[in-house]
């Protein structure tokens, strides 16, 4: 029988929707968030040759990009983030203040978002990440759910990616970092064990207390962005962005060294 018009369009988006999701199931790094850190790790890990996916609870990923500053859609960004902004093809221009950088922040994060999907990511929309799977005492991997099926308390049960490494980019409630402490109970690398929380706004601080948190916290856990910044109990920093963009490129540096040295152990780099 001839397929009609409707049931080609409805069979092309589900066999294809299933092959990504399936191709995702198990992962070199599973990322919790599309804001900006999440989007550059993912790009720069996927260039490298690593297989990536990023869940995104949202509708739309970007973050808190899109909204700039009080709804103000400029964003602001230092001299040392340029390159990562070419590379993702954004334009810029030169603020007010030596250094100082503004864009538009639509620009911003679509172009993120473009950026990380042409370099091979599989970006999941409207996905929650609900718990994470923790096997032999590390960080094995994501329990994913709808988002409405969260939102609305339905008593579905999840699904599981599985990943060597999962980053928390999910901006400042760290969520992933939750489910580490509160739910498999393990004490995190940082001053007190535990999630510090994030402190009030010292941009300048902020800015580098960011970069300088992104790291793994245990075995198979790694944090970026804002999410490190409140895990390791950072000052907030508000509309500037470039501390998120060096996170993002510190996380993909942290975990692709992981998988060289794994693969020079092992004889098998990718
Ligand atoms: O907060 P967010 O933009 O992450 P970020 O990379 O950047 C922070 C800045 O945007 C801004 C800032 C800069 O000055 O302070 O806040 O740290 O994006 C986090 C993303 O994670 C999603 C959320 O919808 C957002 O898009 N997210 C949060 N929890 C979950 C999640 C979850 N449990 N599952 C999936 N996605």
């Amino acid at each position: 029988m001839r397929m009609e018009f409707e049931s080609a369009i409805s069979s092309a988006i589900v066999r294809n929707f299933c092959e990504k999701l399936e191709q995702s199931l198990v992962l070199d790094v599973a990322i919790v968030g599309g804001g900006p850190s999440g989007l550059v790790a993912a790009k720069y890990l996927a260039d490298s040759g690593l297989d990536v996916a990023i869940f995104e609870s949202s509708l739309a990923p970007g973050g808190g990009v899109w909204g700039g500053g009080m709804l103000f859609n400029e964003i602001i960004v230092q001299q040392e983030v340029l390159t990562i902004l070419d590379e993702f093809g954004i334009s810029y221009k030169s603020a007010a203040h030596d250094g100082l950088y503004t864009l538009d922040s639509v620009e911003m994060a679509s172009g993120l978002i473009f950026g990380a999907k042409k370099a091979g990511v599989n970006i999941f929309n409207s996905m929650t990440v609900e718990d994470i799977v923790f096997k032999k005492g590390r960080v094995n991997g994501l329990v994913i759910n709808w988002t409405n099926v969260k939102r609305l308390d339905m008593p579905v049960d999840p699904l599981t990616v599985l990943a060597e490494a999962v980053l928390d980019g999910t901006g400042h409630p760290s969520e992933v970092a939750h489910f580490v402490t509160g739910k498999a109970g393990v004490a995190l690398s940082t001053e007190t064990g535990g999630i510090v929380g994030e402190k009030p706004m010292w941009a300048e601080n902020g800015e580098a207390s960011t970069v300088e948190a992104t790291r793994e916290y245990y075995p198979g856990f790694f944090a970026s962005g804002m999410a490190a910044n409140n895990i390791s109990g950072g000052y907030r920093m508000g509309p500037i962005f470039g501390g998120m963009l060096l996170s993002g490129c510190k996380a993909a540096a942290l975990i692709g060294e992981r998988f060289s040295n794994a693969g020079n152990e092992s004889g098998n780099v990718k």
